[in-house]
């Protein structure tokens, strides 16, 4: 396999209205990440992947671009954004932005021409339909955040589609002068010296509307291998696509260097599990590590010799970590360093959310009114209107919504956490007084300088990176564990995924094992004896002495 940088590289994901605010005006902005660019250097990742910063009416908070060549003034200005790319790179970071073309804002120009008349020269950028019986929406295609797919344009007497919000209306790819101009504004930001591009809903943009096709589409991959012949494809930087569709033939098909498509995918599988198969999302269901370990074996194992992994627990989307598959009151520094180590001794590259590295937790708002997030309030309205009970919807929120990811960073623990000195966009979760980043930058054994330790050791250790990846135990409802060998190098790696002591007799050949322990979140340094005692959620990592191979 040809080596990448990013193969042993780890991203730091940042959510830009929530990281931190240098002007005072309760949101996020560029000045204020250049302002923490020591402290990413510190945590050691080489790659920012920057959440959108363009113009944007804010809809859904940046993810509905009316300027795609220029910063939103609330993020700061043009100037900034190469600040920020130049002070990183300083650092050894690269920055990755945020390619959001499956669909723009209804502000974007484009979409302002093209809703003017039917013969507009920009019509055709995006998917028009005639209104079906009585003037009805063409179909009964659904939207992501709520009710129909198709809104009304009165100018025209026209229906246009939205996979997102009404003001998000759906680019028209099968329109070569769409390409164009996406490939035009790409190579226009990889001429300021980006490290990549994160792809929005990427899956969505070979679509089919009148066969009710919008994930891999007919033309999907051919216009992957033409975006990046056009653009990306000679640059030596990293392309991660968002597909919540993709299965790891599809994921192979993305990420297999021979085809010239895409660096890697973010696949959804290991979150969707824990969604209702009928109520989704707002209907959690319980975790099960057994079924956690046979989605993770399979992408492990399907993706070992060809393609490649990204690896999250979390995002802007999602849930908070420790929150989800930890515990995130008596044990929550316990396991968030477990569900660190678990994570980045796969083979992928690891993305961290931005507090995850403090082991930050979700938050449980009072009422729906404290809330932001267009996709929550919208499911919200929709449900209570259906019947649904406040208190079963806000459950589902309080567990699955995407606010719980987009509280401000804890910074210090000052007022608002040191995010602002003013109101901030959304409150602060209260519990930044204990959790925060200068408490966790003091405190050698905190969450932080753990995955400031596992960084390093990927560094250090080609078999974490390259190596095969053995499942360990899979059937056990605790444990999550397996080893990784590269030649003579190997590792072997235990997760306690609950709070209880796990006893585990240890198979022959694993008994008495000699090792040096790589990494681990307990004082006693842990020994492959013949019965192993795991304290809740302990886990460690240890690097077996090849003698002992
Ligand atoms: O997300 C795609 C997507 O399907 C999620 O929006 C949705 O929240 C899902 O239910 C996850 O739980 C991408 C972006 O990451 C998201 O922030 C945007 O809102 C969306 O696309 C539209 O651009
Ligand atoms: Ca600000």
């Amino acid at each position: 396999m040809e080596t990448k940088w990013w193969h042993d590289a780890v991203v730091y994901q940042i959510y830009p209205r929530s990281f931190c605010d240098a002007n005072g005006d309760g949101i996020g902005d560029l000045a204020g990440i250049i302002g923490k660019l020591d402290y990413l250097k510190t945590l050691g990742v080489e790659v920012i992947w920057l959440s959108p910063v363009f113009k944007s009416p804010m809809d859904d908070n940046g993810y509905d671009i009316s300027d795609y060549c220029d910063i939103a003034p609330e993020f700061g200005t043009l100037a900034e954004m190469d600040t920020l790319i130049a002070e990183a790179q300083e650092r050894g970071i690269r920055i990755v932005i945020d390619l959001v073309v499956n669909h723009t804002s209804d502000e974007h120009p484009w979409f302002v021409e093209a809703r003017k008349s039917k013969d507009n020269p920009y019509r055709d950028y995006y998917i028009w339909r005639a209104p079906g019986e009585g003037g009805a929406p063409p179909d009964v295609q659904r939207a992501a955040f709520g009710g129909s797919a198709w809104e009304f344009d009165a100018a025209t007497g026209e229906y246009y589609y939205h996979l997102f919000s009404k003001r998000q209306p759906d680019l028209n790819w099968a329109n070569p002068k769409v390409q164009a101009e996406v490939h035009r504004m790409m190579n226009w930001w990889l001429d300021r010296d980006i490290g990549g591009f994160r792809m929005d809903v990427i899956d969505l943009i070979g679509k089919d509307v009148d066969r009710g096709i919008t994930t891999n589409g007919p033309r999907l991959h051919e216009l992957l291998r033409e975006m990046n012949a056009a653009t990306f494809g000679h640059r030596d930087v990293l392309t991660v696509g968002e597909t919540w569709s993709a299965t790891p033939a599809i994921a192979k098909l993305y990420s297999d260097p021979a085809r010239r498509e895409l660096s890697m995918v973010f696949q959804f599988e290991h979150v969707t599990i824990t969604h209702d198969p009928e109520h989704g999302k707002w209907k959690p269901r319980a975790f099960d590590l057994v079924e956690f370990k046979r989605v993770m074996t399979k992408w492990q194992t399907e993706l070992a010799d060809s393609g490649w992994n990204s690896l999250f627990w979390c995002n802007h989307d999602l849930p908070r970590a420790v929150s989800k598959y930890g515990d995130d009151g008596r044990y929550r520094v316990e396991s968030a360093k477990m569900l660190a180590t678990a994570l980045h001794c796969l083979k992928g590259t690891p993305y961290v959310y931005q507090g995850e590295e403090l082991g930050m937790t979700n938050v449980r708002f009072d009422s729906i009114e404290a809330y932001r997030d267009i996709e929550s309030l919208g499911h919200y309205r929709e449900r209570i209107a259906a019947g649904v009970a406040h208190e079963a919807m806000m459950e589902g929120i309080y567990a699955n919504g995407r606010d719980n990811a987009r509280t401000p960073m804890h910074w210090d623990a000052s007022p608002n956490a040191g995010f602002t000195r003013g109101e901030p966009w959304i409150p602060v979760n209260p519990n930044y007084v204990g959790i925060n980043a200068e408490a966790a930058l003091a405190d050698p054994d905190s969450v932080f300088h753990h995955y400031r330790r596992l960084i390093s050791i990927r560094k250090a250790h080609p078999v974490i990176v390259y190596g095969d990846y053995l499942p360990l135990f899979d059937d056990h409802p605790q444990l999550f564990a397996y080893e990784r060998r590269l030649g003579d190098e190997r590792i072997v790696v235990i997760n306690n995924f609950s709070g209880e002591t796990v006893e585990l007799d240890l198979p022959p050949e694993l008994q008495g094992v000699a090792g040096d322990c790589l990494i681990h979140n307990y004082d006693v340094p842990p020994r492959l004896d013949a019965r192993l005692a795991l304290k809740p959620y302990e886990s460690f990592a240890i690097a077996v002495r090849a003698s002992a191979n």
